[in-house]
């Protein structure tokens, strides 16, 4: 029998997981002790862990999507990405090491990076409509962060978590992306020299700009919009990799340039 006392709301599930990443402490699904805990009233959690960081400090400054590729879709039996925010909070400048005394069992992941030059409004928005608001593509590596045991939960656990956000980084060379045929953009993982996995873009539903057009199309179901000016990470192109004290990752990808990270 469970021993949890907690009257669980909106309110007291973004306040237990803000005190999880604050105290590195991980924990039990959410979902086990409040099993009424659906899709949309995580996306309200995941609203109010947000609002709370907001009230801290922190600024808004994109978006990410998270459960893109196949292999993260076919382990919770879904055929959608998530959405969730990005604050300036999580931004890791390039060089910087993985602050691994401050999170609990960061993995990463490369993906593929958008900064819009236009506002983005669904409902409607193709591929196509997506990618003429992209003023600049990147490199980049997500650091995910799950405050769940073991990075196991239910989809409403990881939707309250804001998709398992922590860090990420992004690569030095800005390129547009008409120049480019993303879904043919290869990236190349290597932890200390060894390659551990390698996927084109296409791994993010098919094209990353696909990505892009079901988080404005997502992000209008609850009224929002992505707005000029912020940072789209798309998705992981490949499975995520744990991050150990001294270990060195980089993602190396055919146009975009390397992004290189480390564990402190
Ligand atoms: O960015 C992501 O795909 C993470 C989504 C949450 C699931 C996970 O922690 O792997
Ligand atoms: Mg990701």
């Amino acid at each position: 029998m469970s021993t949890d006392t907690t009257a669980w709301n909106v309110d007291t599930a973004a306040e237990v997981l803000l005190r999880a990443e604050e105290t590195r402490t991980d924990r039990h699904p959410i979902s086990d002790d409040w099993p009424e805990l659906d899709v949309d009233t995580a996306y309200q959690v995941q609203a109010a862990l947000i609002a709370r960081k907001v009230t801290q400090g922190e600024k808004i400054i994109g978006v990410k999507l998270g459960l893109t590729s196949r292999a993260k879709q076919q382990r919770m039996g879904i055929t959608s990405p998530l959405t969730a925010w990005l604050t300036d909070g999580m931004v890791l400048e390039a060089g910087v090491p993985i602050p691994t005394g401050e999170l609990i069992h960061p993995r990463v992941e490369p993906e593929i990076v958008f900064v819009l030059g236009e506002r983005l409004e669904g409902p409607g928005v193709t591929a196509a409509t997506a990618m003429a608001a992209v003023r600049s593509v990147y490199a980049g590596i997500e650091v995910i962060d799950s405050r769940f045991t073991d990075f196991k939960f239910t989809l409403p656990d990881v939707l309250a978590d804001n998709a398992s956000s922590s860090r990420f980084v992004i690569g030095g060379v800005e390129r547009d992306p008409r120049d480019l045929d993303l879904a043919l953009e290869a990236c190349v993982l290597s932890v200390d020299g060894t390659v551990v996995d390698s996927a084109t873009g296409a791994a993010v539903q098919g094209h990353p700009a696909e990505a892009l057009a079901l988080a404005a199309n997502a992000l209008a179901d609850r009224g929002l919009a992505l707005e000029a000016g912020w940072i789209v990470l798309t998705g992981g192109m490949t499975d995520a990799v744990f991050v150990e004290p001294g270990k060195q990752i980089v993602a190396e990808f055919t146009h975009l340039g390397s992004v290189a990270v480390a564990g402190e």
